[in-house]
C-alpha cells in the first residue's frame, strides 16, 4: 500500500506550458532569448504560445480535476512577476498565480510551486545571472515576494529544479539557456550561488510564511543501481551513487551534500582540485537550511557489479533493453533504488517530483491517443516506488512529468512527456489512454499497483515471488 496521504500528482514548468510570453507585463526570460539563437532549438520552436496555459488555465485545472489529482507542481515564471528579475512587481502576472492557486483549491488539488524552473529574468543575465555573488538575494527577495502573496494557500514550496541541468547544460555545456561554455572554475561558481539561492530562499520562505509550510528542493539524480541483488553488487552501486566520478555535473552529492550535509564531498573536491573557488566557510551555513522533503526527478539508471574489490563496474544494458524516444532506457528500478540510497543517506522523506517518458503518440482514427507504452511504464515504475515503501522509504508523492505534452527545452516540441495530448495547431487537448489509467491509479489510492518484487516481468533483481527485496539481500 501506498502511505496514507499520498500525494498522486503531475507536473509541469512555466516556460514549457504557459505561453503568453509577451503578455501582460511579462518580462523575457534567458529562454526567451536563447530560443532567438539559431540552431539552438529543434526547429527553431519557443515557448511563446506552447500550450497557451496562460490562456487556458481554466480549462486545464478542470482536466485534472477530472483526472483525480491530489497535487499539481508547476513552476511560477521569475519574469512574469517580476519583469526585470528584481524591483517592481508585475501585479497582473503575479495574480495570474494568485488565480491559478484558487482554482486548483477549488477543485480539491494542492498546488506545489517551484521558484525556479530555467527560466532566469534576461535582465538579471545582463548582469551576469548565477555568476553574480548578488543572485542569491535577487532569488530569496523574489521568494519573499511569492511567499507573502501565495503562502496563505500554497503549502508545499520547492526552491530550484535539477541544478544538475541548468547549470550543466546551461552554464558548462552551452544546449540550454543561456547558452555559456564556461570555464570549470566559472561554472562550478554559478552552481554554487544556485546552491546559496536555494538556501537563502527557503530562509526567505520561512520568515515569510503566513502559517507553517512545508519546503524541499527537486533535483534530478544519477540513479546508479547493482546488476543483481548480492549484498556486494548493491554496496557498489550505493558507493557509486554517492560519488564524484568525473569533472562535470552529473553526480548526486556535488549537489546534495552541500544542501544536506553541509559541505562538498570530498571526491568532488579532489575531482576539481584547483578549480574549486575560494569558497567561504559560511556560505554552507546559509546552503544548508533544514528542509522537509527530498524532491528528486528521475526517469532513467545505469547498473554496476562489484569488483573483485568492491568497487563499481558498469554493466551496460543490453541492445534491444527498452528506450523512450529520447533514447533514454527505461529502467523501473531506478523508482526503487533512487530513493532508497537517497533516504539512506541524508534520512529525509522523499518525492518523486518528476518521472514519465517520451513517447511517440498520436491521435488514433478513433479520436482517442493510445500509449500503451506510458501505462506499462508507470506500472512499473510506481510499482518499484511501492515496492521502495514496502521496504522501509518514506516516500511521501510522485508527480507524473508531465500534465501535457509540451516545450521540452532544446527539442523543441519533437517530444511528448504528457498525460494529456497537446494539438499545438489548434491548442486542443485529449487525455492519453494513461491518463484514464492514472485517473483509475489515483481512485484506487495505488491499490492496483503491484509491487515490484512480485511482478511476473518484473524489474531484475526485484524478483517474482519475493514479499520484500529485503528477503533476497
Ligand atoms: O522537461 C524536462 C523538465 O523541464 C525537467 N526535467 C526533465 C524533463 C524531461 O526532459
Amino acid at each position: 500500500m501506498f502511505p496514507e496521504g499520498f500525494k498522486w500528482g503531475a507536473a509541469s514548468s512555466a516556460y514549457q506550458i504557459e505561453g503568453a510570453a509577451r503578455t501582460d507585463g511579462r518580462g523575457e526570460s534567458v529562454w526567451d532569448a536563447f530560443c532567438q539563437v539559431p540552431g539552438k532549438v529543434h526547429r527553431g520552436s519557443n515557448g511563446d504560445v506552447a500550450c497557451d496555459h496562460y490562456h487556458r488555465m481554466y480549462e486545464d485545472v478542470q482536466m485534472m480535476k477530472w483526472m483525480g489529482l491530489k497535487a499539481y507542481r508547476f513552476s511560477t515564471s521569475w519574469s512574469r512577476v517580476l519583469p526585470s528579475g528584481t524591483g517592481t512587481i508585475n501585479e497582473k502576472g503575479l495574480s495570474f498565480y494568485d488565480v491559478l492557486v484558487d482554482a486548483l483549491l477549488e477543485a480539491g488539488i494542492e498546488p506545489w510551486l517551484t521558484l525556479y524552473h530555467w527560466d532566469m529574468p534576461l535582465d538579471l543575465q545582463n548582469r551576469g545571472g548565477w555568476m553574480n555573488p548578488e543572485s542569491p538575494k535577487w532569488f530569496a527577495d523574489y521568494a519573499a515576494i511569492m511567499t507573502e502573496r501565495l503562502s496563505d494557500r500554497v503549502k508545499h514550496w520547492i526552491t530550484i529544479n535539477e541544478p544538475q541541468i541548468f547549470i550543466g547544460l546551461g552554464h558548462r555545456e552551452g544546449t540550454h539557456a543561456p547558452g555559456l561554455k564556461l570555464p570549470t572554475r566559472d561554472w562550478l561558481l554559478a552552481g554554487h550561488h544556485a546552491l546559496m539561492a536555494h538556501g537563502a530562499t527557503v530562509q526567505a520562505i520561512r520568515a515569510k510564511a503566513k502559517r507553517p509550510l512545508q519546503v524541499g528542493w527537486a533535483p534530478c539524480a544519477r540513479v546508479d543501481l547493482p546488476a543483481s541483488m548480492s549484498p556486494a553488487d548493491i554496496e557498489a552501486a550505493r558507493q557509486r551513487f554517492a560519488s564524484v566520478t568525473s569533472t562535470d555535473c552529473w553526480n548526486n552529492t556535488w549537489w546534495a551534500d552541500p544542501v544536506m550535509l553541509g559541505h562538498y564531498p570530498a571526491d568532488g573536491l579532489a575531482h576539481f582540485g584547483a578549480d574549486v573557488p575560494a569558497f567561504k566557510s559560511s556560505d554552507f551555513d546559509l546552503i544548508k537550511q533544514p528542509i522537509d522533503f527530498y524532491g528528486v526527478n528521475i526517469y532513467s539508471g545505469e547498473r554496476y557489479a562489484a569488483d573483485a574489490l568492491g568497487r563499481p563496474v558498469h554493466v551496460p544494458w543490453p541492445d534491444g533493453h527498452p528506450v523512450t524516444t529520447f533514447r533514454w532506457p527505461v529502467v523501473p528500478e531506478s523508482l526503487y533504488w533512487g530513493p532508497k540510497f537517497l533516504h539512506d543517506r541524508y534520512k529525509l522523506p522523499i518525492v518523486i517530483t518528476e518521472n514519465g517518458l517520451s513517447n511517440a503518440d498520436w491521435v488514433a482514427a478513433d479520436g482517442t491517443v493510445p500509449d500503451p507504452q506510458r501505462i506499462d511504464f508507470k506500472a512499473k515504475y510506481l510499482g518499484c516506488l511501492l515496492q521502495a515503501a514496502r521496504d522501509g522509504v518514506a516516500v511521501q508523492g510522485y508527480f507524473h512529468w508531465s500534465i501535457f505534452d509540451n516545450f521540452e527545452w532544446a527539442e523543441g516540441y519533437e517530444k511528448r512527456f504528457g498525460l494529456i495530448f497537446v494539438d499545438y495547431r489548434t491548442g486542443q487537448r485529449i487525455p492519453k489512454a494513461s491518463a484514464h489509467w492514472y485517473r483509475d491509479v489515483i481512485a484506487a489510492k495505488g491499490k492496483n499497483i503491484i509491487p515490484a518484487a512480485q511482478l511476473t516481468h518484473g524489474p531484475i533483481g526485484l524478483k517474482s515471488g519475493a514479499a520484500s527485496t529485503k528477503e533476497l539481500v
